[in-house]
């Protein structure tokens, strides 16, 4: 009795704040692995698109920034920026599970491994700002399949290897 009377009346509180979030719970668990990949704390005691901690000091950002899908309570995240944090982790395949996801700045962080060759089923994914990491490998063929990439800089790493060709497919490229 005791212990039904503890799950009714604690359990909806514990799981309050991730539960109001008006993103898709595949995308939280998208985040949770992306943050633990890239060794980034995020608290997911409070809700990535309202109380996360968004701030801009010297070349320190962060910023996770979600938008609302028109008419409805459901949102999805489209940006993420955590330049300049010396972050220690690797680059994480599973932001391919943020399908919504145009900006992705990882600027000046102590970033390593390679480019994930699954980045190329980024379906909506603009602007990739990976620089001063220390990145190795080259860049994936498969980043060629990214119609909406824009721009992309890898400048400032240990990265080597010919472009592949298949970036030329890339026909919205401005920036690489
Ligand atoms: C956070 O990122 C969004 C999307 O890029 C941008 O519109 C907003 O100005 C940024 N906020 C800060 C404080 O940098
Ligand atoms: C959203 O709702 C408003 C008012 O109900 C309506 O005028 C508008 O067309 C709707 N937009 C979409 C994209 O459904
Ligand atoms: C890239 O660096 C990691 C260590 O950070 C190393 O284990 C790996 O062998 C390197 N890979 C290449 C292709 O140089
Ligand atoms: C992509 O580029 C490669 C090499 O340039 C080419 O062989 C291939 O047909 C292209 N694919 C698409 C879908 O444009
Ligand atoms: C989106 C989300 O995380 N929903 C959770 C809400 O809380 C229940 C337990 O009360 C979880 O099972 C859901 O995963």
């Amino acid at each position: 009795m005791l212990l039904v009377i503890l799950c009714v009346t604690v359990l909806p509180f514990a799981f309050a704040s991730i539960n109001t979030t008006c993103l898709p719970s595949k995308e939280v668990d998208a985040l949770r692995e992306i943050g633990r990949k890239l060794g980034k704390d995020w608290d997911f005691e409070r809700d990535p698109c309202r109380d996360w901690e968004i701030s801009s000091i010297g070349e320190r950002e962060n910023n996770v920034t979600c938008i609302a899908e028109p008419n409805s309570t459901i949102c999805h995240v489209v940006s993420i920026n955590l330049q300049g944090q010396s972050l220690p982790g690797i680059l994480p395949p599973e932001l391919v599970n943020l399908p919504y996801l145009q900006n992705l700045e990882l600027n000046r962080n102590r970033l390593s491994g390679t480019i994930p060759p699954a980045w190329g089923f980024m379906e909506r994914i603009v602007n990739i700002a990976l620089l001063a990491n220390r990145l190795n490998g080259s860049i994936p063929q498969e980043l060629g399949n990214i119609r909406t990439l824009k721009s992309l800089s890898v400048e400032d790493n240990m990265m080597y290897g010919a472009i592949p060709h298949e970036l030329g497919n890339l026909t919205s490229i401005e920036r690489l």
